[in-house]
């Protein structure tokens, strides 16, 4: 084993947009003397909020590292953004680490996001600790906020510490392990004194509870509790890291990041009772070639393995490549194996991210997230590891994109410049999906929300020098037919010489939604020759690109094909295709086609007090049905569909219906039949922008 290994935490620090994740690691830098002055995220000047989108917004968009030397600890923080639009770097970071510091903000409370963070904390069995922000805000209120900590985890959380004052009047905090209290001045200096007597009494009771539940940890401790017997601090201590690693309970610090209020408290506390990358369970992998399961410990010793899980475009050192070591060391050898893309890569350097500098590092050990720069085929999400003990790691999804747009340049011809500059940014950031429609002759841009569509915007300007205009996308709506018919196709031509000459016979009838196109051939007696079938069913599938009533794919439809006649020298295999999309055309106009459109399946979540709104605006404004209801944790899923024509736009207006505080996903389930009145204006559009 590694000593290395054992002095490092990796710490992500999580919570719901504006929790105070930015402002806390800064206080954490300042405090360990990384930097001299404490920045704010009001004044653009952080340690870990750097880029102009990030300033501008006063929002993390990217997640953030830095170090943090600690009592001979080396803390690897990760800032992340809490943002849903950004959301995805939280989910993706969450792989990397082995603990989470759950910032809540003490006046707002838990929020959805962080519900959601702490779902992916649970993934991963991470142990995890809440640190109270903000307890020197007006109205914030630690009783209040413990009350809704206990509704929002399914891990009880239990409080180490006790305030000294409240809102304006915060000034440091009682811990219940030593019965200290710390107080702080504005440069975050600690002084260590007494218990204030107007809070003993409390602070009594709240010791009383801290070592009963602490003592749950540890069922002989809990014992001898029970039995009267008093425990002392070391045992406590004790127990109260075991029951943070094994997530029995959730301990919660409090403090204030812009006051620097409570720092070396939670510094502490992550150097005591949080683990090290060699506490954590083997990480659990696949052979290259098979599915048998295979892990790696966490040992210097074992096969070297890593996941890359952020690749970042740096203006300096080009492409990025970050990744977390799970077993083995990797030296200045400057090579290994990527086992998900099969193919070796090389690298000159290995870096350490610090804020928005890197800095050469000689080796690396399990649990080091470390850097190299200008791989060539390596990107987030795959397993990197030793060529002779290669071993794939799955890695987390990307969140779904929720909303799309079309792009289309301002100044003409830049096409292919949008495509490859998105393309670069694709590297960076998962959570964007890019696409050019064949259909619609479209550049589709999908993302998390509309302040994410936008942010990529920006980044287009500034880093590639391209302007973009967004619209919104084209719905890729579909035709069928509902009427069974029997028509015939016939081609004939003879003008001088060669003439040609198909004549097909065919039915057409509706197939259940989703069952695409079926073509059976029922031909007797050779009234059409063999050779000429496939030409009629190639025919009818090229004309039902374009259907026949708004220029829309034609799908869910059989055809039989079951008579016809040729020609023994006019006939050909393009006479008989032209026959065949003569017969689709007819038979369409005379099928009774109609206008399909897709409807998505939705799932919302939100906090009670919107679900009349959102309940309302689904039925009233976008055509929804409710397929269902239920409750999770403080918050409401509706589940339901809806047409995609009416999402387009749910991103933005969910988060205004809610303040922010509602999610949803959605994904395509399947086509249905159009109302007709409105796909008489659908129609109508799409012949005024044929003409
Ligand atoms: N009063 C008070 N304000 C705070 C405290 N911590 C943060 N803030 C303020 O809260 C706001 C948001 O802080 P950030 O640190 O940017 O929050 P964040 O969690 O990083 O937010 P995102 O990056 O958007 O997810 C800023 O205006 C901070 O100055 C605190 O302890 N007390
Ligand atoms: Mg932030």
């Amino acid at each position: 084993m590694s000593e290395l290994s054992e002095k490092i935490r990796n710490i992500a620090i999580v919570a719901h947009g504006g929790a105070g994740k930015t402002s806390l690691a800064e206080a954490m830098l300042f405090n360990a003397g990384i930097i001299t002055r404490l920045g704010r995220v009001e004044d653009g000047n952080t340690a870990l909020d750097f880029e102009p989108e990030e300033i501008k917004r006063q929002t993390s968009i990217n997640s953030g590292f830095h170090q943090i030397p600690w009592k001979k600890h080396d803390i690897s923080i990760i800032d992340t953004p809490g943002d849903q639009n950004f959301f995805n770097e939280t989910r993706t970071c969450i792989q990397a680490v082995d603990g989470a510091v759950f910032v809540v903000d003490a006046m707002d409370g838990v929020k959805v996001q962080t519900e959601q963070a702490w779902e992916f904390a649970g993934e991963y069995n991470l142990p995890s600790v809440i640190f109270l922000n903000k307890l020197d805000r007006e109205n914030s209120n630690f009783q209040k906020a413990m009350d809704d900590l206990k509704d929002s985890f399914d891990i009880k959380p239990i409080p180490i510490h006790f305030p000294i004052g409240s809102e304006t009047d915060f000034k440091g905090v009682v811990s219940l392990i030593d019965q200290k209290a710390y107080t702080y001045d504005e440069n975050g200096k600690v002084t260590i004194g007494d218990i204030p007597d107007d809070i003993k009494d409390d602070v009594e009771n709240a010791r009383e509870e801290f070592v009963e539940n602490v003592a749950e940890a540890d069922d002989e401790l809990i014992e001898r509790y029970l039995e009267g017997e008093t425990l002392s601090d070391d045992e406590i201590r004790k127990a109260l890291k075991t029951g943070t690693l094994s997530r029995t309970f959730i301990p919660v610090l409090c403090g204030s990041a812009t006051k620097n209020i409570g720092m070396d408290r939670l510094l502490d506390f992550i150097v005591n009772c949080m683990p090290s990358p060699i506490d954590r369970d083997p990480k659990p992998g696949k052979k290259i070639d098979s599915d048998e399961e295979i892990e790696r410990k966490p040992d210097s010793d074992e096969p070297f393995s890593a996941l890359v899980f952020k690749t970042m475009a740096d203006p300096y050192a080009g492409r990025l490549t970050i990744f977390r070591i799970f077993s083995g060391k990797l030296g200045k050898d400057g090579v290994f194996y990527n086992s998900t893309k099969q193919t070796k890569e090389r690298f000159s350097q290995l870096l350490k991210i610090t804020g928005k500098e890197q800095k050469t590092i000689s080796q690396a050990h399990p649990g080091s997230i470390v850097a190299v720069a200008k791989l060539k085929e390596t990107s987030t999400g795959d397993t990197i590891c030793d060529e002779s003990n290669k071993i794939i790691y799955k890695a987390a999804e990307p969140l779904p994109a929720l909303i799309t747009y079309s792009v289309t340049p301002k100044s003409k011809g830049d096409e292919d410049k949008i495509f490859s500059s998105l393309s670069r940014i694709l590297e960076e950031d998962t959570a964007i999906k890019i696409e050019r429609n064949s259909e619609t002759k479209e550049i589709l841009l999908s993302g998390r929300g509309q302040i994410h569509i936008d942010s990529i915007v920006e980044k287009l300007k500034r880093k590639f020098k391209v302007e973009v205009v967004l619209k919104q996308p084209k719905v890729p709506y579909r035709e069928t037919i509902k009427k069974k018919v029997r028509v015939q196709g016939r081609h004939k031509k003879q003008t001088g010489g060669h003439g040609q000459f198909g004549d097909c016979w065919i039915q057409m009838e509706p197939l259940p939604r989703g069952e695409g196109f079926v073509f059976e051939d029922k031909i007797f007696g050779g009234s059409i020759p063999k050779q000429y079938i496939p030409a009629v069913e190639k025919g009818i599938v090229e004309s039902a690109v374009r259907g026949v009533l708004a220029g829309f794919p034609c799908i869910d439809f059989k055809v039989i094909l079951d008579d016809g006649s040729y020609h023994s020298v006019d006939s050909s295999e393009m006479a008989f295709k032209i026959a065949g999309s003569l017969a689709f055309k007819k038979a369409a106009e005379q099928a009774q086609a109609v206008l399909l459109e897709p409807i998505m399946k939705v799932e919302i979540i939100t906090p009670d007090e919107y679900m009349g709104d959102i309940m309302g605006d689904l039925n009233g404004n976008r055509r929804g049905r409710v397929l269902g209801m239920d409750t999770k944790g403080k918050n409401q899923v509706i589940k339901a569909n809806a047409p995609m024509a009416e999402f387009l736009t749910y991103a933005p207006d969910l988060n205004s219906m809610t303040g922010g505080r509602g999610l949803f996903t959605m994904e395509f389930s399947h086509y249905e039949e159009v109302p007709l009145q409105l796909a008489e204006k659908i129609i109508e559009l799409a012949k005024a922008e044929k003409e």
